[in-house]
């Protein structure tokens, strides 16, 4: 079984210990891969033409038309997903370049990359926690929302990681900027939000190159409240490296199945993502007036994440962020990590007071220590709750035609 040949390459490779993991993950499931991909390998031949369906794509079809039936199978059915939403939705996120450098202090993380003779380079901040390393760390894109505080006091250290260095916002489509620019160019059909998730991916290079004596690489989780909750949640998906994901009230683009936000009310459109920033792919603007065609929808990128563990936070105050969407698309990506034996790896939670947008909230403190002791610091066993808002209850059975698969 792959998650089992998975886990035991991960403790070979990084002395994970033992019991912990075994522990933490009751069904088998794996925790971070050693590797961004493990599904290079796959063949996907993508779909010639596209058909519409209000329904949510069945994430156990594969293009061919079969459904997976093996648990075995969905490493190479996870490609297909992976490709689809690269080609559709988010432009695609370049393999590691031919040369990442780079260093890793106490105090700051250096990334230098270059690629068919460009360069570029970044740097992230760090904040330990107290005790002595080497640390699980979580990086954080953009500076607000999240808890850092919470985050170093359960033992995990901070990555301050600015997202707009590696893809800037307010650029024309024809003129994009930033270090992943600077390598594949400005007329670059990849939107920022693989951008950043590249970012991410490239400072994980550098962990892993540093030798763990202050940051370790097999215990990395992500996290960011809103435009830089739609990074974090591709960062986990397009990096299976990363062990614990964490999108914060990521609206249009982000978490939100993109067939829902189309006709939630007051919810940000498709149109209005791909409009405001450059954030999704351009090939998207196929899609922004018919979402309905497009072959994959957001609860398979939720997918890619299983069985890793993910915490999707979210807000049913603002309507523009559209929970009830964000709410389904949890739903229906939770299916996928039931089948895999790992229901108790996601965790999504929209029952909250304060209706501001990205505020401090007391309800998630607790389900975040929880979280980054099961995933990061491996010795929890907390077990994946849904706390839905009754403000914007989800209901999946209205937006798929398929049934889950017991696989073997
Ligand atoms: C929820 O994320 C975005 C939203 O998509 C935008 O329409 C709005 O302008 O900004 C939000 C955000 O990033 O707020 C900090």
């Amino acid at each position: 079984m792959l998650a089992v040949a998975a886990l035991a390459l991960l403790s070979t490779v990084t002395a994970v210990p033992r019991t912990a993991s075994a522990q933490a993950f009751p069904g088998g499931a794996a925790a971070a891969s050693p590797v961004e991909d493990e599904g290079a390998d796959c063949p996907v031949t993508l779909p010639g033409s596209l058909t519409a369906n209000s329904r949510l794509p069945d994430p156990f079809r594969k293009i061919d038309g079969s459904r997976i039936s093996a648990r075995s199978e969905w490493r190479c059915r996870r490609a297909e997903i992976k490709k689809l939403s690269e080609r559709y939705v988010y432009g695609e996120k370049p393999a590691k370049p031919s040369s990442v450098t780079g260093s890793v202090s106490s105090s700051n993380i250096t990334v230098n990359v270059s690629h068919n003779g460009r360069s570029s380079s970044f740097s992230a901040s760090v904040q330990l926690p107290n005790g002595s390393g080497p640390f699980p760390a979580v990086i954080v894109l953009g500076g607000f929302g999240a808890d850092t505080a919470t985050i170093r006091a359960t033992g995990a250290a901070v990555i301050n990681y600015d997202p707009l260095a590696v893809g800037r916002e307010g650029t024309p489509r024809n003129n994009k900027q930033g270090a992943f620019y600077t390598i594949y160019g400005s007329t670059s059909s990849t939107g920022l939000l693989a951008a950043w998730a590249w970012g991410a991916s490239r400072i994980i290079d550098v962990i892993e190159q540093s030798g763990g004596t202050v940051l370790k690489a097999d215990a990395v989780g992500v996290t960011g409240c809103s435009r830089y909750g739609k990074g974090a949640f591709a960062a986990g998906a397009f990096d299976q490296r990363i062990a614990l994901t964490m999108p914060i009230e990521s609206g249009a683009g982000g978490v939100p199945i993109f067939r829902g936000l189309a006709s939630e009310s007051g919810a940000q459109p498709p149109s209005s993502a791909y409009g405001e920033q450059p954030w999704l792919g351009d090939a998207f603007s196929a899609f922004t007036g018919s979402p309905n065609t497009l072959p994959v929808d957001q609860h398979e990128t939720v997918a890619m994440i299983a069985p890793r563990g993910l915490f999707i936070m979210d807000n049913p105050h603002v309507d523009w962020l559209g929970a009830r969407s964000g709410a389904v698309s949890a739903l229906g990506g939770a299916e996928v990590y039931k089948a895999l034996g790992a229901g108790d790896n996601i965790t999504y939670w929209s029952d909250v007071q304060d209706g501001n947008h990205c505020a401090s909230r007391s309800e998630w403190r607790t389900p975040l220590q929880q979280n980054i002791q099961e995933f990061l610091l491996r010795n929890g066993n907390a077990t994946g709750v849904f706390r839905i808002s009754g403000r914007k209850p989800g209901n999946l059975s209205e937006w798929r035609d398929w049934q889950t698969p017991t696989l073997s």
